[in-house]
This record gives structure tokens, sequence and C-alpha cells, in this order.
């Protein structure tokens, strides 16, 4: 994530224990087309929001960089807590930031029988930081205690880009796992041409998209399995801090958002991940332009899918949903769908991207709401609707945290 609000990162706590009391008009100032409605469904009490994920019963998952998992049940219209998992979250003053915590979320597709759920989160062993991913049982809302198998640990030796996300490809059974740089921003001149930084490194599984077996085992037709040397886990290497990830449930495309670096050339992407792309970091970004100047030194490095340089301002990017018809009332009407909604979370818009399925490009960019509290983690409801965290402060927890959703109810309701 970008660090130019990290003056609030030693801001007191002030968590909000009321549910329901936001009135999204007096608190928002959204603004969305004709016929659809912004709702908030939790405000408050759920500090930093940062990942989603709807569960087979229905209800909706979302978890808390400070370990806490809650489930929020549309029929009783309130959010329950289901676990805590102990992560070092907290910024130490006079240190660099942490960004670690608890982040993705993901349900084993046979949920409902097995229980198992899969977690990305930061551990502390004496000195050490290690990020996990893991597979856990859940048994009756509660986390079945010793069920911890370990899949992955990551070394996070520094406190920056953690990466994070854990989503299931229903096309292919496997889990895609995207982890950070670890690197620190303001250092980036002194290591992009180094070959041992991690996103170039491929003995090291940071600034990666990681590719598992559901039991944790390496796929075998994983890129890199017969590269000496490289860990056979990776998928795509060249990432920076690909903090969100999107499938789509039609095509089985897989789509990293990639949190630029700082100042007015810096370059939000969001990239369509292939395998064993290089995707360039931190030797260029954007279409392949070197990060210092000059044209990329790496020659087969894969442009973004969607890219925009920031010129002036924070911006910080977040994929979303590629958003499909699933044949219910409330489907968003035909120019929203075939495409993806993404985000950005400092400058609080979503916009929208139509595709051409013939191969895969940008027809259309358009916006589609703004006004927003940080949007983070968006994924399009078994209801149509597009949900998504609202990530109010920085690394603080923020009254102004939410769950919210952006609900279609225009006429006639456009099949
Ligand atoms: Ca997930
Ligand atoms: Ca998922
Ligand atoms: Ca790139």
């Amino acid at each position: 994530m970008k660090r130019a609000l990290a003056f609030l990162l030693f801001t007191a706590v002030f968590p909000v224990a009321s549910l329901f009391a936001a009135d999204p008009a007096s608190t928002n100032n959204v603004s969305l087309p004709n016929g659809f409605k912004y709702e908030v469904l939790v405000e408050g009490d759920i500090p930093e929001p940062v990942d989603l994920d709807f569960a087979p019963d229905g209800r909706l998952w979302f978890t808390s960089r400070r370990g806490f998992i809650w489930a929020y049940d549309f029929k009783s219209k309130s959010k329950k807590e289901i676990a805590h998992i102990q992560v070092p979250f907290e910024q130490i003053k006079g240190k660099e930031n942490n960004e670690r915590g608890l982040h993705g979320l993901e349900f084993d597709p046979n949920f409902s029988k097995n229980g198992y759920v899969y977690l990305h989160y930061a551990t502390l062993t004496g000195d050490l930081f290690t990020n996990r991913v893991s597979r856990f049982t859940f048994k009756n809302d509660q986390l079945v205690a010793g069920s911890e198998k370990i899949y992955l640990q990551i070394p996070s030796t520094r406190g920056y880009h953690q990466g994070g996300v854990i989503e299931y490809n229903k096309k292919d059974g496997k889990l895609y796992i995207s982890t950070g740089d670890n690197n620190v921003s303001n250092e980036t001149k002194k290591f992009f041409d180094d070959p041992n930084n991690p996103p170039q490194n491929l003995g090291d599984l940071r600034g990666k998209v990681l590719r598992l077996n559901l039991d944790g085992t390496i796929p075998k037709d994983n890129p890199f399995v017969n590269t000496p040397g490289a860990r056979p886990e990776i998928f795509t290497y060249g990432h920076r801090n690909p903090y969100s990830m999107n499938i789509d449930p039609k095509t089985g495309n897989v789509y990293v958002g990639e949190v630029g670096f700082d100042g007015n050339e810096a370059i939000e992407e969001i990239n369509f991940i292939k395998p064993g792309g290089n995707y360039g970091w931190p030797r260029c970004s954007g279409n392949n332009q070197g990060t210092f100047g000059g044209d990329c030194p790496i020659k087969d490095a894969i442009s973004p899918w969607i890219m925009y340089v920031h010129q002036q301002g924070g911006a910080s990017i977040t994929s979303g949903p590629f958003y499909r018809d699933n044949g219910v009332k409330n489907s968003f009407p035909k120019e929203w769908r075939d495409g993806m909604f993404y985000a950005d979370y400092s400058r609080k818009w979503i916009r929208f991207a139509k595709v051409n399925p013939a191969d895969n490009s940008v027809i259309t960019n358009v916006p589609f709401g703004r006004g927003f509290g940080g949007p983070l983690s968006m994924k399009q409801g078994p209801d149509g609707a597009l949900y998504f965290n609202e990530y109010g402060g920085w690394f603080t927890g923020s009254p102004k945290d939410r769950l919210s959703r952006i609900v279609y109810t225009g006429e006639g309701v456009v099949k």
C-alpha cells in the first residue's frame, strides 16, 4: 500500500460500537449511475477490514488486518466474530511501517463438508517475522484448535508490501496467492538492478503470484517446476505489491492489482496473469519503462492490462470482480457486465473496464462511482451486488471502516 498517509500511523484508535448507526448520505458523498444504490452494511467496530469472500452458506466473511474474522449474516443484518488470530499488527514508534497482519481469506470448494478455510497472515517468533499461508478447519463457526496445516512460510524481513491475497480458481481447481516484494519504497534506487532482490529472484517467494493444489502440494504444470534454483510454487514474478486479486468465474483468467511506486511518474497497474510471466518490477513498470528512466532492460516483461500514471497526488489501485451475469433478478444491466470493476483506495472511486471477449482487451473504461471511503477487496455477491470494504484509516482502524455494497435497483431489471 502507498505510504502517502503515513502521518496517520500513530493516531489512536477509536472504534465505534454502533453497527447500523451510519447514514451513508451524511458521511459520504457517493455518486453512482441512475438505478444503483449504495448501502453500508456495517460501520465502525470493524478495525482495518482488508479482505472478504462469500461462504457457501451465503454469509460474507471478512478479515481485519488485526486478526479478526467476521461473518456478516444477511438475514439478521449483523456481523459475528468467527475467530481472532494473533498477529503482529502493531506499529512501533520510531520503527518502520508495519503493514503485516491477517490478510487473505479463501474457502475450500467443499467447505460445507470439510470446513477448510485458507488464511494468509503474519507471525512473529522471537524477532523473526514470517507470512504464513495455512489451511484451518472451522466447525460450527469456530476455528478448530490444532487444525492448522501450514502450506507456505514466506519471510517478511521488512514491514512493507506484504501482498497477501488467496483466491480459489474453480476453472483449474488451484489456489492463487499473491506476495509483496517486502521492499522499502524510498530505497528502490539501491536495489532496483540487484538480481537477488525478491521480485526478480526465482529462489524467493516474495513479489510473486504463487499457485498451489488445494492440499498444499505443487501443481505439476507450474511454470518453474523444472527450473534449477527456482521455487516451484511460483506462477508469475516481478510484482511490487499485489494487494488485490480477482478471478473471472467464466474464463478462469487471473488479475492482480498492483500498487505503484511513489511520485508523479508512478504507475498503478492491473496485471493479467500468464504462466511464467515477468511483470517487470523493480527494474521497470507500466509499459516497460525503466523505473529510473530509459527502456526496460527486461525484454519480455509483460505490460499491464490496465494502468494509469499518478500525475499528482497519491493513488492505490485495487482490482475488483470480473462482473458476469449470474442470472439473479438484480444483476447489473448489460453495459456493466463482462468486464472488471476496479477501484482506487486513495482516490475513492470505482471504474468499470468492459472487455472484448475475443482478445481480452479493454474496449471502454468509464467511471462508475465516487465518494467512497477507501474501497478495498471488491467482490460480486451471489445476489449480483458489488461488495467491498472501506478502509477508513491508515493502519490505525477508523470509526469509518465499513462493509458496503452497491445494489442495482433500476427500473425493469434489464436482462
Ligand atoms: Ca479470497
Ligand atoms: Ca474467493
Ligand atoms: Ca509491472
